[in-house]
C-alpha cells in the first residue's frame, strides 16, 4: 500500500554553486523523505554533496518560519509575533505606496536587496524585478560575487564563456587557479580526477593549502592578490623559451606586442618577490604549460571566483584569460580556460524581468557591497533620497556583506522599514519589520542555468508549501495587486514563467520528462578564433577599456591592504567558503554545523609561535574596522603571513555574535564594482 503512495519528482539544486545538480526527491504521502542525485544527468552522476543530500532537514527544520511575523521589540532584537498574510501584505503595500506617492522619483527611497540564495530564474528575478521596475525603485548592482572576473572575461574573451567542462577529463595539464574544487565545485573535481587517472598533471594555485591542493601534484601558495604577477611571469617564461603559438597569436589575438612588452617586465625573480614563492616554482609551472604546446597536449585552466575578491581581481582574471591564446590551447577541446559558462544560456531576461516597465525612468543604482555605508547616507544631490525601505529576498546581507559594523548600524535605523522574505530567522531577518515565510526548492517551480556546465535544469515542486509559506513570486504577485499594478504580467504563474525563460531555445517537454536539457554548443569554441568580442579575437588589449581612460592591457595591481604594508596589521586574511556551508546557508542545519564545529581561523605555526598562541585556543582577530572571536588552529593549510578565516558563519551562531565580515572592507575591485573580501590585513591575539 505504501508503495502506491510513493512518488519521485525531478528537481534542481537551487544553490549558488557551479555544479547545479539534477536531483530526485522521493515523496511518501505528501512528505519529502529523501533527495538524491539524478543518475541520468551526466554532470550530477547520481551524487550530491553532503549539504544538499540533507535538503529535507532544511525544508522540515523545526525552526523554519511557517507564518508571517511582525516585529515586536526594538530593531535587531529578534522578537516577533505572528501576523496574518492579509495584515502583513496590506501594511507593506501601504508603506511602500506612501513613499512612492511623494513625487516622481520618490520610489527610489525603496531598495530591493537580493542575490543567489536560489539561482532559479523564476524565484530569483522575475515577478520581483517586474514589481520593482513598475515601482521605479532604486536598482541594485548585484555585484557581491562574480562581477570582477565576469567583466574581465567579457573584455578578454567576449563573455562568461569558455571550455566545455566535460572535456577537462581529457586534459593533460590542469591549472586549478583560485578554486577549492573539492569544497565548492565537487562535480568538476570528479572530472579532474578522471584526467589525473589518465595521466594529467594537476597544479593548484592558491594561498591556502586546501583539500584540493593536497590532492594536486603541485601547489603554488602565492600571497593573496598576486595572481596577475604570476600570470605575467608565466608569459615571460613562455616568451623567453619561445613556447608560443605564433600562428594562433597572429590570427586570433589583439594587442600581442603590448602584452609581450608588459610580460617582459616580469622576470621570475620579480614574480617570486611579489608572490612570495620560489622563482623555481614559476619556472616549473611555465615549463609544464609550455611543454603542452611542444607536445601537442591540451592544457586547461579552471579559474574560480576565489581569486578575484581583491583590488586587482579583474586585471588578474584578464591576465589568466589571455594565457591559452599564447600556446594555442584553444585548438583542443580539452584546452583553454573556464571561469563561468553562464553566458552560454539564451535566457530571455527582458521577458522575465520587464525593464520596459520603467517606462523611461532611470532610477539610481546602489551597489550591494556598500550597503553598510549606503544605509547610513542621508538625502543629498549626489546620492538622491536616503533609503527608507528595504525588501530583502534570497540573501543574508548581515552575514555576507563586508564591513558588518556599518551594515548592522544601517539595519538598526529605527526609521528604516525592512521586509525579509526567508526560510529562517537569519541574522538579517532579526532586523526585519516583517518576515515573510518563503517556500524552499521542494515546494515550488523553477528553471535554472549553470555557471559550471551547459545544461538547463527544471525544478518541479515535490510537495505542497509547508505551513503558510508562499513562493517569492506569489508574494510579489500579491503585493503587486495591493499596489494596484494591473498589467497581466504581474499575475503570470510560475509554470508559465518557467516556459518563458528560454522561449523556443529549449524543448520544454524534454525538461518536463528528463529534468534537464543540454545546450547545443561547439566542442572547441575558439579553435579558430570566433571570440564574441568586438574584434572577434582574444583581446589582450581592450580598446573598450582604453576608451574609458583605463589601462588597455592587464597588469598586476597590488592589494589595497598588501601584505607587508602595515606593521600594525601584519597578517593577510582570506575568508574562503567552508565545505559544509553554502555561503551563510546551512549554518543552522545542526548536522552540518556539527561537521564544521566552530568558526575557525587557520594559522601557520610560524605566525602562531611568534604570538605565543596555542592551537585550539580562542583568538581575537582584529583590524581598524573591528574584531571577532573564533577558534584558531595551527595548520599547514595556512602559509606564513596569511590566515584563513573560514566562512561564512551566522553571526548569532558564532562565539561572540560576530563573524569574519566584521573585518572585511567595502572597497571595490578594479573592474566590475565587486567586493574585496580577501584584501584584508589583520592582527591576531589571544582571545
Ligand atoms: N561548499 C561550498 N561550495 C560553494 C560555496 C560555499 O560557500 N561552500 N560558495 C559558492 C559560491 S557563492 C561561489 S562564488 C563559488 C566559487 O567560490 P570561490 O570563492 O571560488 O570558492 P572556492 O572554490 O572555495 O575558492 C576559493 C579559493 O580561492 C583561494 N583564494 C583566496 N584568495 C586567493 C588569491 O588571491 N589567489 C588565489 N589564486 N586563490 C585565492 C581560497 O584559498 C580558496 O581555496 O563556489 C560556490 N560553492
Ligand atoms: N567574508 C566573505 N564574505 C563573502 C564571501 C566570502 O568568500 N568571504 N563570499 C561572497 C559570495 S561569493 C557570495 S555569492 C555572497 C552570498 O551571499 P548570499 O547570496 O546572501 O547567500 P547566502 O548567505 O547563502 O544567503 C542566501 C539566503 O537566501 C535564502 N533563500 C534561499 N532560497 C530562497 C528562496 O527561494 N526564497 C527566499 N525568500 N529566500 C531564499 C536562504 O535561506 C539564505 O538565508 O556572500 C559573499 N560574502
Ligand atoms: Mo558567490
Amino acid at each position: 500500500m505504501a508503495a502506491a503512495l510513493t512518488t519521485t519528482v525531478l528537481g534542481a539544486c537551487p544553490h549558488d554553486c557551479p555544479d547545479t545538480c539534477s536531483f530526485v526527491t522521493t515523496v511518501q504521502e505528501g512528505v519529502a523523505v529523501k533527495v538524491q542525485g539524478n543518475p541520468a544527468h551526466p554532470q550530477t552522476d547520481g551524487a550530491l554533496c553532503t549539504k544538499v543530500s540533507r535538503y529535507t532537514e532544511r525544508t522540515y527544520h523545526p525552526k523554519r518560519i511557517l507564518q508571517p511575523l511582525q516585529r515586536n521589540g526594538p530593531k535587531g532584537s529578534g522578537q516577533f509575533r505572528p501576523v496574518s498574510w492579509n495584515v502583513a501584505l496590506g501594511d507593506i503595500a501601504a508603506r511602500l505606496q506612501a513613499i512612492a506617492a511623494r513625487g516622481a522619483d520618490a520610489a527610489q527611497a525603496i531598495l530591493p536587496y537580493s542575490y543567489a540564495g536560489t539561482m532559479g530564474l523564476v524565484q530569483g528575478e522575475s515577478i520581483a524585478a517586474r514589481f520593482f521596475n513598475q515601482l521605479g525603485a532604486s536598482q541594485l548592482d548585484r555585484t557581491i560575487c562574480s562581477s570582477a572576473g565576469g567583466e574581465a572575461v567579457a573584455l578578454t574573451l567576449g563573455g562568461k564563456v569558455g571550455m566545455r567542462v566535460e572535456y577537462f577529463a581529457e586534459s593533460k595539464l590542469i591549472l586549478i587557479w583560485g578554486s577549492n574544487s573539492i569544497g565548492s565545485n565537487l562535480h568538476f573535481w570528479r572530472l579532474a580526477q578522471e584526467a589525473k587517472r589518465r595521466g594529467a598533471k594537476l597544479i593548484c594555485i592558491d594561498p591556502q593549502r586546501s583539500e584540493t591542493a593536497d590532492k594536486c601534484h603541485e601547489h603554488i601558495a602565492l600571497l593573496p592578490g598576486t595572481d596577475a604577477a604570476l600570470a605575467l611571469g608565466l608569459m615571460h617564461e613562455l616568451i623567453q623559451n619561445d613556447w608560443l603559438d605564433h600562428d594562433y597569436l597572429e590570427r586570433y589575438s589583439v594587442g600581442w606586442e603590448g602584452l609581450r612588452e608588459r610580460a617582459l617586465c616580469w622576470p621570475p625573480e620579480r614574480v617570486a618577490e611579489v608572490c612570495g614563492i620560489a622563482a623555481q616554482q614559476l619556472r616549473d609551472l611555465s615549463h609544464d604549460y609550455g611543454q603542452c604546446l611542444v607536445n601537442g597536449h591540451p592544457a586547461a585552466i579552471r579559474v574560480n571566483y576565489g581569486m578575484q575578491r581583491v583590488r586587482g581581481g579583474g586585471n588578474a582574471v584578464r591576465a589568466i584569460a589571455c594565457l591559452p591564446a599564447l600556446i594555442g590551447a584553444w585548438r583542443h577541446r580539452a584546452g583553454g580556460v573556464l571561469l563561468s559558462s553562464s553566458a552560454s544560456f539564451p535566457v530571455q531576461r527582458a521577458a522575465l524581468e520587464r525593464p520596459d516597465l520603467l517606462a523611461g525612468r532611470q532610477p539610481r543604482t546602489v551597489n550591494m557591497n556598500t550597503i553598510g555605508d549606503d544605509l547610513l547616507r542621508s538625502t543629498s544631490a549626489e546620492f538622491g533620497p536616503a533609503i527608507e525601505a528595504l525588501l530583502v529576498y534570497n540573501s543574508n546581507p548581515l552575514a555576507v556583506a563586508p564591513d558588518s559594523s556599518r551594515v548592522v548600524q544601517g539595519f538598526s535605523r529605527e526609521d528604516l522599514f525592512t521586509v525579509v522574505l526567508e526560510h529562517f530567522q537569519t541574522d538579517t531577518a532579526d532586523y526585519a519589520d516583517y518576515i515573510l515565510p518563503a517556500t524552499t526548492q521542494l515546494e515550488h517551480w523553477d528553471v535554472h542555468l549553470s555557471y559550471g556546465h551547459t545544461d538547463v535544469l527544471l525544478n518541479r515542486p515535490a510537495i505542497a508549501p509547508v505551513g503558510q509559506t508562499k513562493t517569492n513570486t506569489q508574494i510579489f504577485r500579491e503585493l503587486s495587486q495591493r499596489m494596484g499594478f494591473t498589467d497581466p504580467c504581474f499575475a503570470q504563474d510560475d509554470e508559465s514563467l518557467c516556459r518563458m525563460a528560454y522561449g523556443d531555445a529549449i524543448d520544454f517537454n524534454e525538461l518536463l520528462q528528463k529534468g534537464f536539457a543540454t545546450l547545443k554548443l561547439p566542442e572547441a569554441p575558439f579553435a579558430n578564433g570566433g571570440f564574441p568580442t568586438p574584434s572577434g579575437k582574444c583581446e589582450f588589449f581592450s580598446a573598450r577599456l582604453a576608451a574609458q581612460g583605463k589601462d588597455g592591457l592587464p597588469d598586476h595591481i597590488p592589494n589595497y591592504e598588501a601584505f607587508g604594508s602595515s606593521a600594525q596589521f601584519p597578517l593577510a586574511m582570506i575568508s574562503p567558503p567552508a565545505r559544509n556551508f553554502l555561503n551563510s546557508t546551512f549554518v543552522n542545519v545542526q548536522s552540518l554545523r556539527d561537521i564544521e564545529g566552530e568558526p575557525l581561523l587557520e594559522m601557520n605555526a610560524v605566525d602562531a609561535t611568534m604570538r605565543g598562541l596555542a592551537s585550539g585556543s580562542v583568538v581575537r582577530v582584529f583590524n581598524a574596522r573591528g574584531d571577532y572571536r573564533c577558534r584558531m588552529e595551527v595548520s599547514t593549510r595556512a602559509r606564513p603571513g596569511v590566515v584563513n578565516g573560514m566562512g561564512i558563519w551566522w553571526r548569532k551562531l558564532g562565539l561572540d555574535g560576530k563573524n569574519v565580515n566584521q573585518l572585511t572592507s567595502q572597497k571595490l575591485t578594479d573592474l566590475g564594482r565587486a567586493p574585496t573580501f580577501y584584501d584584508c590585513l589583520v592582527e591576531v591575539e589571544a582571545g
